[in-house]
């Protein structure tokens, strides 16, 4: 478990609470006492805050520090591979999947992701309406982020351009179609999920994105509807409901498939009683093999 309290990557103050809330809603506990995982809890890596950081570029904002953060997300995910553990990183925003993503082709190649999100976070400096780096973060792995994502020691692209599954998708940019024409990604929008149900666009998701070196899933919170998951930085209505998003983590559990995995966006300061927390450990646990019965 890595803690990454970012908050440079988007626009709202908040997430950088997000591991806090996140173990506050008992993650570890239930992972241990409910699953008899064995968790080791590496902190949370140092977040520059806003207020005294140099936006710099208006195009991407916050990104050399960004960079520095996701390389210390990238180092530990390193270290937990090495020990054959798999790296469960909380955001923050969803910036801090660079991290993961670069860790995991690091240690092994480039891999495949799984990318559950309300957006396709496929934005470059020079397509982005808002200069916010989460919604960058996918274009940066696959390398066509543009120079200013380079950095020594970065395996990119970080994962296979064959191997992106978007699932739950319902706002995307015009930069975002364009990009998504020139890469073999499986899209799964939320008008897929409504006419042939999230269990079998789930399982061709992992299916689109298995393959050599690793797969990761990422799973940003406002995939969710706002209903459940009212505590994130840019709701949009009309997301999985409460057993959808459920059934997409118990899905992933049944594959095997999942080497590493990230869960972002809660905003405490937006949340309503900790909700989207709780709702965050509760997909977790699923994901990593959380039954019914
Ligand atoms: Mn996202």
């Amino acid at each position: 478990m890595i803690g990454a309290p970012l908050d440079l990557g988007q626009g709202r103050r908040g997430v950088d609470m997000g591991p806090s809330a996140i173990r506050y809603a008992e993650l570890e506990q239930h992972l241990i006492e409910k699953l008899g995982i064995k968790v080791e809890d590496a902190g949370n890596v140092h977040a520059p805050i806003p207020e005294s950081a140099v936006v710099g570029d208006d195009r991407a904002r916050f990104l050399p520090q960004i960079l520095e953060l996701c390389d210390r997300v990238a180092k530990l995910v390193v270290d937990a591979r090495r020990v054959g553990a798999t790296p469960l990183v909380l955001g923050g925003d969803h910036s801090i999947a660079l991290g993961t993503l670069v860790g995991m082709a690091n240690a092994h190649g480039p891999g495949g992701v799984v990318w559950i999100d309300a957006h396709g976070d496929l934005n470059t400096p020079e397509s982005s309406p808002s200069g916010n780096v989460h919604g960058m973060v996918l274009a940066a792995a696959l390398g066509l982020g543009g120079p200013e994502f380079a950095r020594e020691g970065w395996t990119l692209p970080a994962v296979e351009a064959g191997r992106i599954s978007l699932v739950g998708v319902r706002s995307l940019d015009a930069g975002e179609r364009e990009l998504l024409d020139r890469i073999d990604a499986r899209v799964f929008t939320m008008s897929e999920i409504d006419r042939v149900g999230i269990e079998s666009c789930m399982r061709e998701a992992l299916a689109h994105a298995s393959g050599p070196n690793f797969v990761h899933v990422s799973l940003d919170m406002d995939v969710v509807d706002p209903e459940y998951a009212p505590g994130v930085g840019t709701p949009v209505r009309g997301g999985l409901s409460y057993r959808e998003a459920h059934l997409a983590m118990e899905i992933v559990a049944e594959s095997g498939l999942a080497d590493s995995l990230d869960v972002v966006e809660v905003n405490p300061v937006l949340d309503r009683e900790n909700a989207t927390a709780k709702l965050a450990v509760e997909l977790v646990a699923s994901a990593l093999g959380a039954r019914i019965l």
